[in-house]
């Protein structure tokens, strides 16, 4: 595992000059070697995410619970000898060196933010991040001072797990959950894990269908997956045998939580898969950005160098032709060679000025409607770039990759200054190389 986390961290600090200077974002730039795998819990406001993770990390409780709103912020449960709680920006020097990527949410965010240091065994072998609720506010966009989505979607990628609680009061029905489970949650489904919680407190097995039948139904309209996620149905606390609300048995209910633990058992394996997961992702995009933006940078560069050349032979041609009209006029009119010489350079002179001005304004014109062109016709140039891909067999993964870039991409080639490195096509083949070796890294 430290040789795999190691060589990954290697190819991104490689790889990192190429990443800036096509505009990409890494999701998960440097991987901390040996680093604990991360659990997330998300969910709607009272959802039982604090709940769940006290009766995790066993007696005393480490979080706050209660029906009304209780967290406004993320909580990161890690271990340490003694207990200690750590709040605001100093919170993130307290930990490993890739949730530093979480600075760049400002200060409003890192007053939300808290560090918690318990001595509890499971977080010898895991660190768990608590969220805040996910609440509609009246006009249907919950305000935060600060890029909550934002913050969500960069903890779901530092993270190697995310549990998405529902409770059978709101099985999906809050507008920002849903927002996030659209937007933030895109591309990390696989290590995505819904869980219903409470099912301690359903009063029959009517109102657990009517439950699950509705969670299924929200997340339909979300999930692009085409197969529903496996849904665990839990409830923290002591285990029960029958529910609170009614005589319904618990049993399969507590099988759910089996499997639920079972997952911090075994947590190292999560966290290969994840880092390997993102890498791939992360080179994968990188590469094909590299292609989309040369193909366009390669095609701006040909028609700079033709309105150059025709510029200079317009230049060229325009100057002399005024130098010439200039003299035989003068000459015409009897002036003295003396002052037709002078008369004719100054105006061969001022033409050819006045065309390369020209020439110049031109084609700086020509080259941003080149670039808005280029842009609008984003979706053929990478059908032409990878015709040879998508001609044969099925290439929803391009596809998928495509649509996670698009949008950046587009923007890059319109407006961006684009510099492509020196020997482009060699960097890019090294970086497809190093992506289909992670596989082999995998199996070691
Ligand atoms: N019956 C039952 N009640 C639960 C369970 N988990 C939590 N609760 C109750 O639900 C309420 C909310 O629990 P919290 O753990 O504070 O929920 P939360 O998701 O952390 O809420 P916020 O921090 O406000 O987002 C509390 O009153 C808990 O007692 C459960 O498994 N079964
Ligand atoms: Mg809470």
């Amino acid at each position: 595992m430290k040789n795999f986390e190691k060589t990954i961290d290697g190819v991104y600090r490689r790889f990192a000059p190429v990443a800036k200077r096509y505009y990409y974002t890494f999701t998960r730039p440097s991987v901390t070697v040996d680093g604990k795998p991360t659990m997330l819990f998300l969910g709607n406001h009272s959802s039982g995410k604090s709940s769940l993770v006290n009766w995790l990390l066993g007696e005393p409780a480490v979080q706050d619970t209660g029906v009304a709103p209780t967290d406004d912020g993320f909580t990161v449960i890690v271990h340490g000898d003694r207990d200690e709680d750590v709040f605001g920006p100093a919170a993130i020097a307290r930990l490993p060196g890739e949730f530093r990527v979480l600075e760049s949410f400002g200060p409003s965010f890192l007053q939300h933010l808290r560090v918690k240091t318990r001595n509890r065994d499971l977080l010898k072998n895991a660190t768990l991040v608590d969220s805040p609720g996910m609440i509609d506010s009246a006009e249907g966009t919950a305000t935060r001072d600060y890029d909550f989505e934002g913050a969500v979607k960069r903890f779901a990628e530092l993270s190697d797990m995310v549990f998405f609680l529902f409770d059978p009061d709101k099985p999906g029905t809050t507008g920002e959950t849903v927002n996030v489970f659209a937007k933030c949650l895109r591309g990390i489904e696989f290590k995505l894990r819904v869980l219903l919680n409470k099912c301690d407190a359903f009063t029959g097995l009517y109102d657990f269908a009517r439950t699950y039948g509705t969670l299924c139904w929200n997340l339909s309209r979300v999930l692009r997956t085409k197969d529903l996620p496996k849904i665990l149905t839990i409830y923290s606390g002591a285990e029960k045998t029958v529910a609170d609300g009614g005589d319904m048995s618990l049993a399969d209910f507590n099988r759910h939580r089996s499997e639920f633990l079972a997952i911090f058992d075994a947590p190292a394996s999560r966290r290969k898969d994840s880092v390997y997961a993102a890498a791939y992702t992360d080179f994968a995009g990188l590469s094909m950005r590299m292609r989309i933006v040369n193909r366009a940078a390669r095609a701006i560069r040909r028609r700079k160098l033709l309105t150059f050349l025709f510029g200079c032979a317009a230049t060229a041609l325009i100057g002399l032709g005024a130098f010439l009209s200039a003299s035989g006029a003068m000459r015409a009119h009897g002036f003295g060679p003396s002052l037709a010489g002078a008369v004719s350079w100054l105006a061969g002179i001022s033409a050819t000025v006045l065309t390369a001005g020209f020439t110049v304004a031109c084609s700086r014109m020509f080259a941003r409607a080149q670039r808005k062109a280029l842009a609008d016709d984003i979706d053929g140039m990478f059908a032409s770039e990878y015709r040879n891909q998508t001609a044969v067999g099925s290439f929803d993964d391009l596809r998928q990759r495509w649509s996670g870039i698009r949008d950046e991409t587009r923007e890059i080639i319109a407006h961006a200054p684009l510099s492509i490195p020196l020997f482009a096509t060699k960097k890019r083949k090294a970086l497809d190389a190093v992506a289909s070796d992670l596989l082999k890294l995998l199996d070691k």
